[in-house]
């Protein structure tokens, strides 16, 4: 292919807190760079995700989900995902498909009117709607509702209508240069990848706002090339004394059930053995205050 047919750009993938924005980037990716759960509020700042294909790159931005925001770190969230759409090529919003024109929704579509950027609505979640004719009806709607400029019913998890998205994008993306390695895929570092599989391991096995307040903290990161392993130290910071009695369990069971369930990703994401230390400590309100944020990484 001619070097000025090559295409390339950046696609912000915004969308409400849950509605798989980060399993569509880790499917197209093949490869998981963006940790999921159940709970809304998983990702908590942008991450770049970088498909490079003969043709074309494609930098996706995956986005902490836009919500009402009411505390500090929560604001911080919510403005980097908005601040993302401004770098935007080619915009994707991913709502679900059963629910495409709830307010947040709207209010999403009232932050996208006069941006001069196609905006292509990803309809996740299908695999939860039966009915073909109900579907045909919120394509339409949803088309009728702002000009997007293509409506595409998906599934994220089982992968149907994911390659069709990508081909999407890309014919919509401008020509453009490499602007990234071609085997980069994506701008973490070890240890933020290190940092977010334990807090993902958080995320699904503690509830309410036990997760919401646990920063993970990586405070050494070495390999013992001779041994062929990997040694990771580990803080996980909570707000609370009664959070932290939560974190470490009975007996040390649920800090233990994070370390095990962390370590085995590790061991497969790195292709190394793991040494993993985990240790908790309170640090008051650390949602709360900004210097604390910036050192923990969680803010620029
Ligand atoms: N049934 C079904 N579930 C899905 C699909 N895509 C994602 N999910 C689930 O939806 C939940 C949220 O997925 P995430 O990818 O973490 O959502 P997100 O939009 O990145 O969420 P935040 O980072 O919190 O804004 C997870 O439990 C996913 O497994 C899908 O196509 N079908
Ligand atoms: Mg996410």
């Amino acid at each position: 292919m001619r070097e000025d047919e090559f295409r390339s750009g950046f696609v912000p993938i915004v969308g409400r807190p849950n509605v798989g924005k980060s399993t569509l980037l880790n499917r197209i990716l093949g490869q998981k760079v963006a940790i999921t759960s159940p709970k809304p509020q998983t990702t908590w700042w942008r991450i770049l995700g970088i498909k490079t294909r003969p043709d074309a790159q494609i930098v996706f931005i995956d986005t902490p989900g836009i919500h009402r925001a009411r505390e500090n770190f929560n604001i911080h969230m919510v403005k980097t995902a908005r601040e993302s759409m401004r770098d935007g090529d080619v915009i994707l919003h991913i709502a679900e498909a059963v629910d495409p024109f709830c307010e947040g929704d709207e209010e999403i579509r009232r932050d996208l009117e006069g941006r001069d950027v196609p905006v292509i609505l990803a309809l996740n979640k299908v695999d939860l709607l039966q009915d073909e004719g109900k579907l045909r009806e919120i394509v339409e709607r949803s088309q009728a509702l702002f000009p997007y400029a293509k409506v595409i019913p998906l599934s994220a998890l089982r992968g149907d209508g994911v390659q069709e998205l990508e081909e999407e994008v890309v014919r919509l993306l401008p020509h453009g240069p490499l602007y990234y390695p071609e085997d980069m895929v994506t701008d973490q570092t070890e240890r933020v990848l290190a940092a977010e599989v334990i807090r993902e391991k958080i995320f699904h096995l503690t509830r309410q706002e036990v997760p919401y307040s646990c920063a993970v903290v990586i405070e050494e990161f070495r390999e013992e090339r001779e041994k062929s392993l990997l040694y990771i130290r580990a803080v996980i910071n909570v707000e609370r004394e009664s959070q932290k009695g939560i974190l470490i369990g009975k007996g040390g069971r649920m800090l233990k059930e994070i370390g095990t369930a962390s370590r085995r990703e590790l061991e497969g994401m790195f292709g190394k053995k793991v040494y993993l230390e985990l240790w908790v400590r309170v640090q008051e309100h650390w949602r709360k205050k900004d210097p604390i944020l910036r050192d923990f990484g969680l803010i620029r």
